[in-house]
């Protein structure tokens, strides 16, 4: 088999919060990056990148020009063409071109798991069918309190067992405040519900000490990016300070950073991103380290090729259902008591809505 076109899409997904009707972050459009691989064989292999900013046009241009150096080649040795493209960046596969990276190995996993007439989840290791998943944009840290209430409301009525919230500050509020949050929340979603609340890196270590500590008795399930991603010792510190878990790593970018912050002991969560890891074959990588440091992994964004991964492997804890790039695909997997089953169709079991991706194509 052989590689005969890669093609590339910029499509601009109208943002919406289809949860529990939220605020909408990032508006108005989240532009993300197609590709398809064909291949003389007929089988077509799918994946897509992401950066945001309004860099999806150069992303794209690097997804292409990477991608041709892959025609012609076999899909299935995906090491080598991954390397391949690697040794071909003069200046180190690192930043965007790790995104654009991650978009070509995802779409060749899909090829190999069609190839073999396998989902992608059993390619990658076939831990499990199901897998938990939790509830991600509804509860943003913008807006109102009722607001905020009303999400959750919605979200435990529809059957959602954990969800995430965020804090904020700095900015025009203040820590009772953003500590009544949680406790609103937690009194609203009651304690069966995991609860888990993303800082995205908004705090010092001091601070994350002194309001984490004050919102432990809320119990979360996690707390995440409190502090800068790349503070490893900082993250150690929050992690050794607080009873509650804490989680990171959507930030880097690649593997390497992940054996930095392992070492370092700052997480008790490991947070993959299967665009910015270097796609499958790196988050895959990741989670093998995370295994051998006792660590669960968690995913971020993108549901519907995280529910293989995190389905693949022994410690898979949950999936971020925040579906961002839901709209692309004529189906996806879809929350059911708390979980989402993973697609028994072989590769990622997905294909482009191409009257969506056409109506929203730049
Ligand atoms: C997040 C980051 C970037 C885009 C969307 C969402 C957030 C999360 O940090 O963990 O969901
Ligand atoms: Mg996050």
């Amino acid at each position: 088999m052989k590689i005969t076109t890669a093609q590339s899409r910029l499509i601009k997904v109208p943002a919406d919060e289809p949860l529990a009707g939220g605020a909408i972050l990032m508006g108005p459009t989240r532009d993300f990056v197609t590709l398809t691989l064909r291949t003389d064989a007929g089988i077509e292999g799918i994946g897509y990148a992401f950066f945001g900013g309004n860099l999806a046009p150069q992303l794209k241009g690097m997804v292409d020009t990477l991608a041709t150096l892959i025609i012609g080649q076999d899909p299935l040795p995906i090491e080598a063409l991954v390397n391949k493209i690697r040794a071909a960046t003069i200046a180190g596969p690192s930043g965007m071109v790790t995104l654009a990276l991650s978009a070509i190995d995802i779409a060749l996993w899909d090829i190999k798991g069609k190839a073999l007439n396998v989902p992608v989840a059993t390619l990658a290791g076939g831990y499990r069918t199901t897998v938990p998943t939790y509830a991600s944009g509804a509860l943003s840290r913008d807006g109102l309190l009722d607001n905020l209430l009303r999400c959750a409301r919605t979200l435990k009525e529809a059957g959602w067992k954990q969800m995430k919230t965020q804090l904020a500050l700095p900015g025009p509020t203040t820590v009772p405040k953003e500590i009544e949050r949680i406790r609103e929340v937690r009194k609203v979603i009651g304690d069966d519900i995991d609860l888990m609340c993303d800082i995205n890196q908004r705090w010092d270590v001091r601070q994350a000490i002194s309001i984490g500590s004050r919102i432990e008795e809320y119990g979360l399930y996690w707390l995440e990016d409190a502090v800068a991603c790349d503070d490893y010792a900082g993250h150690a510190a929050v992690s050794a300070a607080l009873a509650t878990p804490t989680a990171a790593g959507e930030y880097v970018f690649g593997i390497v950073p992940f054996r930095h912050m392992f070492e370092a002991r700052s997480v008790d969560i490991a947070m993959l991103d299967v665009v910015r890891t270097g796609g499958i074959t790196g988050w895959l990588k990741i989670a093998a380290m995370a295994e051998a440091f006792n660590l669960p992994v968690v995913s971020h964004l993108y549901p519907e090729i995280s529910v293989h991964l995190i389905a693949a492997i022994p410690n898979g804890l949950t999936v971020e259902y925040m579906p961002w790039t839901t709209q692309m695909f004529q189906e996806v997997p879809k929350m059911a008591g708390g979980t989402l089953t993973v697609p028994q169709k072989p590769g990622l079991g997905l294909t482009f809505d191409e009257k969506f991706c056409a109506k929203h194509a730049a």
